[in-house]
This record gives structure tokens, sequence and C-alpha cells, in this order.
């Protein structure tokens, strides 16, 4: 018999999403949910860890049984081994991702310090100076072209071999330096060490899990303080550092009357370009012409999140939403970059008028519509995409269209810069905050959706709990449309928070939920906290401060997870990774990384008990910095 749909109350929190997939339904479009039902459950083996493939011996798996002999692969790799593999393979894979993302930012500087890249320029002269002294790179007297050409150049050199540290090492606390030292996991270059985890996870290498497991972390190290901080830093060099201002969200923001284009993906190189041609009053003209009132453009995950914190354009959804926007049936063009695109997104599209365009020649779709992106002609492909929507917008069927709610108000566009700025210029004020307990800690909530889980439901769940015991949350990447969603990121949001964050809230007129932006930039959070722990004179592993990814699913969600971890920030996850069928790796995950790095993993699928773990360890670490805790234990 086949299963009966659920209902789609209990697949999202949302009413957009609600209606969106019971129009998909009604319109035969598939959506993640009918295939999370027809891959479920999954295979035991795999969910464990417990399989291997790195090898034509095998395919070997393991059983997890308890007693008796433990089992071994052809090889005679024991369990341990192979989680351990599974695991650092996993985070190779997600370093790799944004550390690439961070180097296409190194290609599109260097055209532009070349003159190859006339639509691109330096935006943030101020950012660049900083970053270059802090590179050790004189900046005096020197154009510059030649400031950013240097800066190109030791970005280039930090994804090599030749360097004993990456640059920006430097921005780590002494402490925490040591214990990398210490454990020799400093990373030295980033793709150096997503390479060598390949090597060690070859057949007859790494035979040790906790040897893997360190060089796992220093792979996401790679990422975090490298790759992903290079992603951050030259984007803003060459877009502007995000201020606050305010913007929109859901798929309301989706207009009946205007050319839709959503912008998907990570890298905001492409739709920078894309919302650029939009706003141009030669686009503008031909739209009407087609019969729309303007072009509108609305972003998708991280790319939605990039080019909100920069330009503040409205957000039409997170993960689990991007095939509901194109049911909407009003959406012209979905323009894609890379990462967490659905290759559902082409079957989806192709139900409606949607044009699906891709753009990045390493991420190809099959039935897409492919412009290969080149930042030399960067103007030139925005404005062929442009037409490619207005086209498109004729071929709308009105009678199809659905836009399922209005759009919820946000505040966007934190950086650090922003944040010391709203402060005054130095952070003096926020440790103030942090020591009366107005502010009794930090939580950075990260990441995805997962439909193991309600769409958006832990997400929201424990941004809510945390600002009540007064904890001020950073979203990022996909949380920032499910907090924006939920009222969380306007300064009215902070009557939802406890005594002392609903004040601050107020007095600063700040929301109690900051969007700090995509998720590379979670490389703002760690580089936060490393200022913080500098200016309080202590490791990072001191401070009242978590990590979370409630509902995470990506090979970089556990890369992010892990270069926090390893910078001394404990983080909370709904759903382990494929690890339990180890429980030496278990182990080491729940406990064994606080005594080597002061930080380690909480697994919790219910985001109530998961916050109130968190509050305790905010309490006990107040404490042992000698601050009082007014409010901890007052909610449980
Ligand atoms: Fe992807 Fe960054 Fe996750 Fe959203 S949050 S589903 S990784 S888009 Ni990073
Ligand atoms: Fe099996 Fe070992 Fe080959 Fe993995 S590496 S498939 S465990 S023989």
């Amino acid at each position: 018999m086949e299963k009966q749909p659920r209902p789609a109350e209990e697949l999202s929190i949302w009413k957009d999403a609600q209606k969106m997939i019971n129009k998909a339904r009604k319109d035969g479009v598939e959506t993640v949910w009918d295939r999370f039902e027809q891959q479920t459950p999954g295979c035991k083996f795999c969910e464990l860890g417990l399989t291997c493939k790195n090898c034509n011996m095998g395919p070997c798996r393991i059983s997890p049984k308890e007693n008796g002999k433990m089992q071994r692969g052809v090889c005679g790799a024991d369990g341990d081994v192979i989680v351990a593999r599974n695991f650092g393979r996993f985070v190779a894979g997600g370093s790799a991702g944004h550390s690439d993302h961070g180097r296409d930012l190194i290609e599109v500087m260097d055209a532009i310090v070349e003159g190859r890249a006339p639509d691109y320029s330096i935006n943030d002269e101020g950012k660049l100076f900083q970053v270059a002294n802090e590179m050790g790179i004189e900046t005096d007297g020197k154009p510059v072209l030649q400031i950013a050409k240097e800066v190109t150049d030791c970005c280039f050199d930090d994804f090599g071999s030749r360097k004993k540290q990456i640059a920006f090492v430097k921005r780590v606390p002494e402490k925490r330096q040591e214990i990398w030292k210490k454990f020799n996991v400093i990373p030295r270059g980033i793709d150096r060490e997503i390479a060598e985890m390949m090597h060690r996870t070859h057949m007859g290498c790494d035979n040790d899990a906790v040897s893997t497991l360190l060089h796992s972390a220093r792979t996401a190290l790679a990422d975090g303080w490298g790759g992903s901080m290079i992603g951050t830093e030259l984007s803003d060099i060459i877009f502007g550092t995000p201020t606050p201002s305010s913007s929109q969200v859901n798929l309301g923001i989706i207009k009946k009357d205007q050319v839709n284009i959503l912008v998907h993906g990570h890298n905001p190189v492409v739709s920078e370009m894309v919302l650029a041609a939009a706003r141009s009053p030669e686009m503008i003209e031909r739209a009407k012409a087609a019969g729309a009132t303007g072009i509108n453009i609305g972003g998708l995950c991280c790319t939605g999140n990039e080019l909100l914190s920069r330009q503040g354009i409205p957000m039409a959804g997170n993960h689990l939403m991007t095939e509901l926007a194109i049911v909407t049936g009003a959406v012209e063009a979905v323009v894609v970059d890379y990462q967490c695109i659905m290759p559902s997104m082409v079957q989806a599209a192709a139900c409606y008028h949607t044009q699906f365009i891709t753009t990045a020649d390493k991420a190809r779709f099959t039935g897409a519509v492919h412009i290969s992106f080149k930042p030399e002609k960067a103007a030139e492909q925005a404005r062929q995409i442009i037409d490619m929507a207005i086209n498109a917008f004729a071929r709308r069927d009105n009678s199809r269209v659905e836009i399922p709610d209005s759009p919820v108000n946000i505040m966007c566009g934190f950086s650090n810069e922003a944040l010391l700025k709203m402060l005054g210029g130095s952070l003096d004020p926020l440790l103030e905050a942090v020591k009366s307990g107005v502010v009794r800690g930090f939580a950075a909530i990260v990441g995805c959706n997962n439909p193991r889980f309600q769409h958006d439901s832990q997400n929201v769940g424990l941004a809510k709990e945390l600002i009540k015991r007064d904890i001020l949350v950073l979203a990022t990447g996909c949380v920032t449309t499910a907090a924006g969603k939920a009222g969380l990121l306007v300064p009215e949001g902070g009557k939802m928070a406890g005594p002392g964050l609903s004040k601050l809230c107020e007095s600063l007129e700040i929301p109690p939920v900051l969007h700090f932006g995509s998720c590379v930039d979670n490389s703002r959070v760690i580089h936060l906290c490393g200022q913080i722990a500098n200016a309080l004179g202590v490791d990072i592993s001191d401070l009242p401060v978590w990590g979370a990814s409630p509902e995470w699913y990506s090979e970089k969600a556990v890369a992010i997870g892990l270069y926090c971890v390893a910078s001394g920030i404990p983080v909370h996850i709904g759903t382990p990774p494929h690890i339990t069928g180890s429980k030496l790796v278990t182990e080491i995950a729940l406990n064994g990384l606080e005594e080597i790095f002061g930080a380690s993993f909480l697994v919790e699928p219910d985001f109530a008990k998961a916050a109130s773990q968190m509050d305790k360890r905010i309490s006990a670490k107040r404490l042992a910095l000698g601050l009082t805790d007014p409010v901890g234990g007052g909610i449980n």
C-alpha cells in the first residue's frame, strides 16, 4: 500500500510553506518531503557510519554488535577507524566547499587588480587596509591596487603548502594557539589540510581514530580561520562590509506584477551583478515593456543572505523553501551559483515557466540553462540573465499563481565592524552588559533545515528559548530566515526576550537575534569571540558562548561545528553525524574534545532540553570568570 502523505502542518511551522506544500501536491510537483518519505528508513550501517567504500576490496560494512570479536573490513580496518575516516572525509567536503568559495573571491580580486574585471571594484578600502595590516603587509604610501595585489597573493598562498600557518591564525588568542600547537592542529595551508585528509583516509594510512579526528579538526580550522574567513573578508572588501538596514522575508516578497528573479547558492559574485543589472533603468524599461511594473530580486539560502546583508534584498526563504518558491508559479528565473541547490529544482522549474539558470562551471545541472559566468564579462552576462527572465514573464500563467503570505519586516546587515560602530567604537559597552548580566552570554544559531525535523521548529524554538534567558543570539545561514519569519529580527522582538536583553534591545534599538550573514560569515562569529577573549585576557573556551545548529544537514555544517569546537566554542546539534557506530569516536565528540579544546558537541533533538543545557554551561562559565549570574537557573 502506498504511504499517505503527511499533512503539510506537520512538515513546516510556516503558513507560506504549508500552503505551497499543498499546492505542490495539487500541481504534481515532487518536494523534498516526498523524497524523504521514500528514503526512510535509511540504511542502518550508513547511519552508524560503519560502511566503507574507500577501496575496491570492499565495500565493507561492520556490524555494530557489542559482544564477541570486533568485525573488520577486508583490509582489517575496525569500526572506529572506518567511522573516523568517513567523518574526516565529511569534514573535508565541507571545508572544501567553503574554501573553494573563498578562493573564487580571491580570483575576482585578482581580476580587479589586473584590470580584467571592470564591473567589479574595491568597495571598502578601510577594510582592505585593515586586513592588509593584519597580514603584515605595509600599506603606507602604497596605491590601493598594490595593497589589494599583496592581500590577494597572501590569500592565494594560504591555500598552498609553503606556509607554516595561515594568515588569520594571528587573530586567534595566544592561549588557543598554544593548544593548537600542542596538538599539532594549526592549519598550514587550506588545500593542504583537505588533501591530507583525503590521503590519510586512503586504505593503509591513518589507522588510528584519534589521529584522524585531530586532523579533521585541523581541516575544519583551515576552513573557519582560512577559507571561510577569506570568503567573508574579501566579499566585504569587494562588495562592502554589511551595515544595519531593513528588509523583508517570506514568500510574500514575490511580487505578482513584477519580473521575479531569485538568487540562490552561496557566492555573491554573480548575484551582485544580477542585482546591479536589475536596478539599471534600461532593464527596468524592458521589464515594463513586457507588461511588468518592475524587476524584483529575492534571495534564497546564503546567496540571498550575502545580498541581504550588503544590499538589503528581501529573502524568499531558506533551504526547505527553495522548491516551494518555484511552486508560487510567479518566479521567472532562479539564478544559482553553488551549494545547497537541490537538483530537483530543475524538475520543479519545468512544471512552470521558470528559467533555472546555472552559472558556475563546477555546479552544472542536467536540464538547466547554463551561462558560464566570467568576472571579465559580468555585467553583460547579468543583463543576459535578466533578459531571459523578462522573456519568461510573458509565458507566466497567472491562473497558476499563488503568493501565500504577506512579508515580515526584518533588520539585517550586522557585522563585527557594524556592531563595534553601534557600540561607539569599542567592545566595552557589550562587555559591560555581559559583566553585569544584562546579557548573560551569546549563542550563534547557524545552519540549515533538514526534513528530519518539522521545518524551522527547532531553529525558532531554540532562538526563543535562549533569548528568554537573556542570551543574545547571532544567526547565520538558513536560521536567519527562520528568525526573521518569527519576528525575532526586529527590535520589537526584544519583547520576547528576558528582562536584561529586552532592555538592551530597547536602548540600542537592536533585535534580540542579530542577522550575522551567510554560512561563511560564521567566520565573523569566531573572529568576534577571539576579540572578546583577547579583550578579557582569557581563552575563547572561557567565554559564556555557544554555537548551535539544530537542523543541520550539510558537510559544511559539520566543518563549521568542528572549527567552532576546536576554537573553544561548544556546539549543540540536533542530530548526530554518522558516527554513532563507534563508541570511541562518539565519546570523543561528546566528551573527549572537551579535554583537548575545552569544548565539545552536545547532541539534543529537543530544543527546550538543549536550551537548558546551554544555559547551565553559560551559568558555569560566568561564575568561573568571577561574574555573577543573576538570572541563571531562573528558567528551566
Ligand atoms: Fe545550506 Fe548556506 Fe545550510 Fe542553508 S545554512 S542549508 S549549508 S544555505 Ni549554512
Ligand atoms: Fe573495506 Fe578496507 Fe577497502 Fe574500506 S578500505 S572498503 S574497509 S577493504
